[in-house]
């Protein structure tokens, strides 16, 4: 009953044509590698870094032709012959930016396999979710809980994982402050839940109304929207004072554009941490040296989170301590979803039913 043709979104070259085919080739049960699953997603969050690949704005291009996504929710119809998991076909599943990774190296043995030498990413070097049946690996599915909608479920997968192992990162304790920049954005919106819920004071930093307005909800003490602050020093000067006068004791910074960088590093209070997540192309952190000692100020570069993150970040979500901000849309969409995306025009995640 695996059908031999289904619809994928996919693009042949960065920056070229993004095609909706209902006729993608589905890989059949019998030509799957030991190891791998056959998952039939039912619905896909779109991450910014979707757009970043379509664009080619990092380093290492993405493979091409390319079906992107990386937040894909739905269910095993296909384990490969010779493939030790403990999976059944049937089984909820979420497949992440982590595809694989070889879990027997250092990084591996430590839980960093994001950074494994073989690891394999989703929507990036390996084809993603933005088609109705995708190849997966058993080792690194996500087993989505019961009473888990899986619409619901999809953004944690990419955007919750990820802030949720920022927040551990930035290494703060009950009261203290955080700043996520981006706030508003489907990874922001996110980390201002997982901060509240652990009992962080935290400040979203982001522009608009619609997203001031999604912030509200979710207990944030204060909403700063960047555009009034524009100023040379003014932003610094604005989130030091709703921090109570010293600054936060750590920053997400969650956002898509280089800019956000720039002040965070004189906001923190000292001994506090900027974790970089969002990812601008060709941008620096400038950290002056006299200054980065002087006020022992941490600098941490955070890359989405492990098995076991996947796991806490989707627990919350269950518990409805976490509720991603959704609107869902057909996969046909895709390209207008970048569009809308690109212009900063998202509060939360859109969610493609495949
Ligand atoms: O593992 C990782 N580190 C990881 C995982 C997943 C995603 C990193 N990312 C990266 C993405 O590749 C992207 O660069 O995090 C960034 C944010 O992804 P997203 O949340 O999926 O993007 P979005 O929904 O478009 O939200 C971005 C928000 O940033 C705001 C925008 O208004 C939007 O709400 N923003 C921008 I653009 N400039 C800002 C600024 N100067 C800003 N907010 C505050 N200050
Ligand atoms: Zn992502």
């Amino acid at each position: 009953q695996i059908p031999k043709t289904a619809p994928a979104v996919v693009f042949e070259k960065i920056n070229g044509p993004i095609v909706y085919k209902e006729d993608h080739p589905v890989t059949q049960p019998q030509d799957l590698k030991p190891g791998e699953v056959l998952v039939k997603i039912e619905c896909t969050g779109v991450c910014h870094t979707d757009l970043h690949a379509w664009k080619g704005d990092w380093p290492m291009p993405p493979k091409q032709p390319l079906v992107g996504g990386h937040e894909g929710a739905g269910h095993i119809v296909a384990i490969a012959d010779g493939t030790t998991t403990t999976f059944k076909v049937g089984d909820a599943v979420g497949i992440k930016w982590l595809a694989d990774s070889c879990l027997n190296c250092e990084n591996c043995r430590m839980g960093a396999e994001m950074t494994c030498s073989l690891a394999q990413c989703h929507g990036y070097t390996v084809d993603g979710s933005f088609q109705r049946y995708a190849v997966s690996y058993a080792r690194h599915c996500t087993p989505i809980p019961d009473g888990l909608p899986l619409e619901v479920a999809a953004p944690v997968l990419c955007a919750g994982v990820t802030v949720w192992k920022a927040i551990k990162e930035a290494n703060c304790k009950p009261g203290d402050w955080l700043v996520v920049s981006g706030a508003g954005g489907g990874l922001g919106h996110l980390a201002v839940q997982y901060a509240t819920a652990i009992g962080l004071r935290v400040v979203g930093i982001d522009t608009g109304d619609d997203k001031k307005k999604l912030l509200d909800q979710y207990g944030a003490d204060a909403f700063i929207d960047f555009k009034n602050f524009r100023d040379e020093g003014a932003l610094i000067k604005e989130v030091k004072r709703v921090c109570g006068g010293e600054g936060p004791h750590a920053a997400v910074i969650a956002s898509a554009g280089g800019a956000a960088y720039n002040d965070a590093l004189e906001y923190i209070r000292p001994h506090g941490s900027l974790v970089a997540v969002g990812l601008p192309p060709d941008t620096d952190i400038k950290a002056n040296v006299f200054w980065t000692v002087f006020r022992n100020v941490r600098i941490i570069g955070s890359y989405v989170g492990n098995r076991q993150d996947a796991i806490e970040a989707l627990d919350f979500a269950l518990r409805g301590k976490v509720k991603p901000q959704i609107v869902t849309e057909p996969l046909k969409n895709l390209e207008d979803v970048y569009k809308r995306m690109e212009s900063g025009g998202i509060p939360g995640r859109i969610v493609l039913k495949c």
